[in-house]
């Protein structure tokens, strides 16, 4: 029986991958922060709560990773934790840095000293692209970040390559483009938009207030992308991939996309922060636009090219942006009482 280590096993990805592995037959182990209530719903909405082994642990603290590594040798380690929201990066820089960046040299060289065969997967992420240098990005695409978060993960990529390079590990990055799901946090704008249209067509009256409408995502569906991850660490040879579905849409789309999936007629009017959206069939305003959610700067359009993964790993997306829409807008109205 094979053995894995998830870090941030309670978050989307980890709870997807835990779900993955454990249908695969491995055992389970996940790290788990100190946090005033622990938050296992994601886990427990997935049925695999009682499954996985979980641990206590901490990206920002050395010994704990060591201990934990030391105690839970493992074949196959992810670290999929992270301060992962973009915004609060502008607010939590340092801690950013620390979590996202330099937690991936603790992890990478404490496995390198105990148990080097270990193979390494590491979080890389689209957001590390930034200001566009190449239409669509690939493995090679320059790396231009355009927030504290996307330069504390271009950091942890690097050290990724650097680790397989110097001491010939296993460790691989998947460069990976936005990817949701019911189980996504609700600060994420598309889970914000579901959750919001979902209240409004169960008669809410509150529309949902949000930022930039123009800037351009290439969204996938999260289950897809665990087993993208997996697929990387079941090569013979670590290496770098995109996974992306290579469509990109607006936000101003994808609340068109979940509105219909939802029956409302969503009619959008105005410019800037004067732009409203309403609903034709009940007349109720449901977006609304503030400056408090535009970004000090922005990442304005992200579309991958995941060929590299479709030719060596036979891995492919296989929900629309509109599939996944419909998805979370059914999930969020069929969970509202
Ligand atoms: P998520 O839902 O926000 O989950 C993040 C996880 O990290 C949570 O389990 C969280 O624990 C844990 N964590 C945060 N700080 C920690 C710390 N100091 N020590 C230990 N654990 C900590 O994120 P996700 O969407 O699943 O993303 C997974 C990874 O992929 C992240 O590294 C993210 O940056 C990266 N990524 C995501 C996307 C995407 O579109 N989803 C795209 C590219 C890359 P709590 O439950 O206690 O908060
Ligand atoms: O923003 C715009 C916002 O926060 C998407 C993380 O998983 O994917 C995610 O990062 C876009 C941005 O995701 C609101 O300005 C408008 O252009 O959903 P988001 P993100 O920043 O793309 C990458 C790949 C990761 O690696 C990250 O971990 O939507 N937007 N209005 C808004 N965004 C939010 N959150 N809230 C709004 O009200």
């Amino acid at each position: 029986m094979k053995k894995a280590f998830i870090t941030g096993i309670t978050g989307q990805d980890g709870a997807y991958l835990a779900k993955l592995l454990l249908d695969k037959g491995y055992e389970v182990h996940g790290g788990v922060r100190r946090i005033s209530q622990p938050e296992t719903v994601r886990l427990e909405k997935l049925g695999v709560a009682k499954d996985v082994h979980l641990h206590e642990f901490d990206l920002t603290e050395m010994n704990n990773i060591f201990r934990t590594i030391r105690d839970y040798p493992v074949d196959e380690f992810y670290n999929l934790a992270a301060q992962s929201f973009v915004g609060t990066s502008w607010e939590l820089p340092i801690y950013t840095a620390d979590a996202d960046g330099m937690a991936v040299v603790r992890i990478l060289d404490t496995l390198r000293t105990l148990k080097p065969d270990t193979r390494f997967y590491q979080a890389s992420t689209s957001e590390m692209f930034g200001l566009v240098q190449e239409v669509p990005q690939r493995e090679t695409t320059r790396l231009y970040p355009r927030s504290p978060y996307g330069v504390a993960k271009v950091y942890g990529h690097y050290i990724t390559m650097n680790y397989r390079e110097s001491f010939g590990m296993h460790s691989s990055s998947g460069i990976l483009f936005n990817h949701e799901s019911p189980l996504r946090g609700k600060e994420f704008v598309t889970r914000k938009i579901t959750l919001a249209l979902a209240k409004l067509a169960k008669g809410g009256s509150d529309p949902v207030v949000l930022g930039n409408l123009d800037a351009k995502r290439d969204w996938g569906f999260a289950g897809d992308y665990v087993e993208g991850m997996w697929r990387m660490l079941q090569q013979d040879v670590a290496d770098d991939y995109v996974l992306a579905t290579g469509v990109t849409t607006t936000i101003r789309d994808f609340i068109r996309f979940a509105a219909e999936a939802l029956g409302m007629e969503p009619v959008f009017s105005g410019e800037g922060i004067h732009e409203t959206a309403i609903d034709a069939k009940t007349g109720k305003r449901i977006v609304e636009i503030s400056e408090k959610f535009f970004r000090p700067a922005e990442v304005e359009l992200l579309i991958g090219d995941a060929s590299k993964a479709e030719q060596n790993l036979g891995w492919k997306a296989t929900v629309s942006v509109q599939g996944l829409a419909q998805m979370m807008a059914k999930a969020d109205y069929d969970e509202l009482a």
